[in-house]
């Protein structure tokens, strides 16, 4: 009887039908355009479909949708191209040719007949299926059934991303990270409509991509790390699974070398790179700025070549990052030199060169990008960059380092920077934010994060969340959305979607979690 009277209650409660939980509005990053109808919200029923262009990558993202949805709902989601019989309801996946949707924009429609999603590439529709999710109850990502009422709130979304490049950065060199570490930062980059994931391979403290050509660079080179573990490398295999991995997330992997300085544990492997010549020893400080490849000799130019040369044929993407940054050994002259010679060496191989923005001073070379690090606003060498043709990616070190402590009692981190709590991370404008960098000169945000003290996964959660969705509010929101209280209130509503998939977060105290 108990049972019975459950499953009448059950039925009186559907009956009612409750608005959907979520809100149209509670997307982050905000969309550009939202248009309720709160007598349209749908109701995913357990036979749902979900039909995709006839394309193969739409189809891809039509796969994933469905992957996503299956574990917690516990329904088939059969995934069909609209070539096949057409059902009503479900969920439709689109490709459009409507011009105004641009690279990576969508429209999304609910109804109470059911949700579509148009898109001119599978880009905009992987977007408009990272929004759909979030439309979906909290419980969504529990990976085993729930038995929840899977509504959607009804009305139209039009969205489309303010920057091209938004992304994170992850140093996998001061403490080493395995691939299965890296995949789940690159999903909780697409979760927020992130779409590059640079990954700072070396520096003095290790060295982790294998390079066939130098062999010990991996062998002897990787065998360290911040505070003495063991440390570790990518295979070429593994790197070609992170790279393959992010694409179809419809992220790009921008790796970094990082030259002439940060070099130590290439110099551990190959002494005949370092100026005197001799090996020095492993190191598994946090001190910078000490160690530099010759850059007086040819060997180092054959070395940079190769290992470019390698790292561009196994990468997916059109950018290779050089570093650059506190090679304070190096006199400027020879140092600009060693940068412009690099940056040959890289439009070479058909990439496009970024770099720290101390490369600034170097000649202009086509497409080149600096990626300001710095703290004040005001660089005028690096604004004189730009007037040579440069452009900017901004990861300022006070608003966008995840490695900042939050507050004095973060226990990891550093504040050489000062204290980055989520409204710090929230309140700057990529557009106005270095003075003498017109608006068209910025390609867009990064948010790096360096792994002094961070050693395991859950502690890069704690560093990116909830920092990361600030970051990539920036990134893609258009500006007249930009608003602290709408965000951190729209920003709670996450708290239970990461405990829901088990992903560890700061209860940032400025966040209404519920
Ligand atoms: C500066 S930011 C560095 C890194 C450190 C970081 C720590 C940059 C280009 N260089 O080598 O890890 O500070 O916050």
């Amino acid at each position: 009887a108990g049972e019975l009277a459950g499953a009448a209650e059950r039925e009186a409660a559907a009956w009612l039908a409750p608005p959907a939980p979520v809100r149209l509005a509670d997307v982050v990053p905000a969309p550009e355009r939202v248009e309720p109808d709160p007598g349209a919200d749908y109701l995913l029923p357990t036979d749902a479909v979900i039909r995709v262009s006839a394309d193969p990558d739409a189809l891809a993202v039509g796969e994933q949708l469905a992957a996503l949805l299956r574990p917690a709902t516990g329904y088939p989601l059969p995934v069909t191209d609209t070539a096949g019989p057409t059902p009503t309801g479900g969920i439709a996946l689109h490709l459009t040719d409507d011009a105004d949707l641009g690279a990576e924009g969508y429209r999304l429609d609910v109804s109470a007949d059911g949700v579509r999603i148009g898109a001119r590439t599978a880009a905009g529709l992987w977007h408009g299926v990272q929004t759909l999710r979030q439309l979906f109850p909290p419980s969504i990502e529990s990976a085993t059934p729930v038995g929840a009422r899977w509504a959607l709130p009804g009305g139209s979304i039009l969205d489309r991303p303010r920057y091209p490049h938004r992304g994170a950065m992850l140093d996998v060199a001061r403490h080493f990270f395995t691939v299965a570490d890296v995949l789940r930062v690159i999903d909780h980059l697409a979760r927020y409509k992130l779409n590059r994931l640079h990954l700072h391979l070396t520096d003095d403290q290790g060295w982790r991509i294998a390079i066939d050509s130098w062999p010990r660079l991996a062998t002897v080179g990787a065998a360290s790390e911040v505070g003495g573990g063991p440390g570790g490398y990518y295979t070429r295999a593994d790197y070609r699974r992170i790279v393959a991995y992010a694409a179809a997330r419809h992220v790009t992997v921008v790796p970094e070398i990082d030259l002439p300085g940060h070099t130590n544990a290439a110099l551990v492997a190959y002494p005949e790179l370092a100026p005197d010549r001799t090996a020095p020893p492993p190191y598994t400080g946090t001190e910078v700025g000490f160690s530099y490849v010759d850059p007086a000799s040819e060997r180092t130019y054959d070395f940079v070549a190769d290992v470019l040369g390698e790292l561009a044929a196994l990468t997916g993407g059109q950018w290779l990052h050089i570093g650059g940054d506190e090679a304070f050994k190096v006199p400027a002259d020879v140092y600009a030199r060693f940068v412009e010679r690099t940056q040959r060496i890289v439009a070479g191989l058909g990439k496009t060169v970024v770099g720290w923005h101390q490369i600034a001073p170097a000649a202009h070379t086509d497409g080149r990008v600096l990626q300001w690090w710095g703290t004040s606003g005001d660089d005028p060498v690096t604004a004189d960059a730009v007037r040579r043709g440069a452009s900017v990616i901004l990861s300022p070190g006070n608003h966008a380092y995840l490695d900042m402590k939050y507050a004095p009692d973060t226990p990891i981190g550093h504040d050489w920077a000062g204290l980055i709590d989520v409204r710090r991370a929230y309140d700057w404008d990529p557009a106005t934010h270095l003075t003498g960098v017109p608006t068209d000169a910025v390609l867009g945000v990064e948010a790096p994060l360096w792994t002094e003290s961070v050693t395991t996964l859950a502690e890069i959660e704690f560093m990116l969340l909830p920092r990361l969705p600030a970051i990539a509010e920036l990134g893609w929101s258009p500006r007249s959305t930009h608003d602290w209280d709408s965000f951190r209130r729209r920003l709670a509503g996450h708290g239970p979607r990461w405990t829901a998939a088990g992903i560890a977060f700061h209860h940032a105290p400025e966040v209404p979690w519920s």
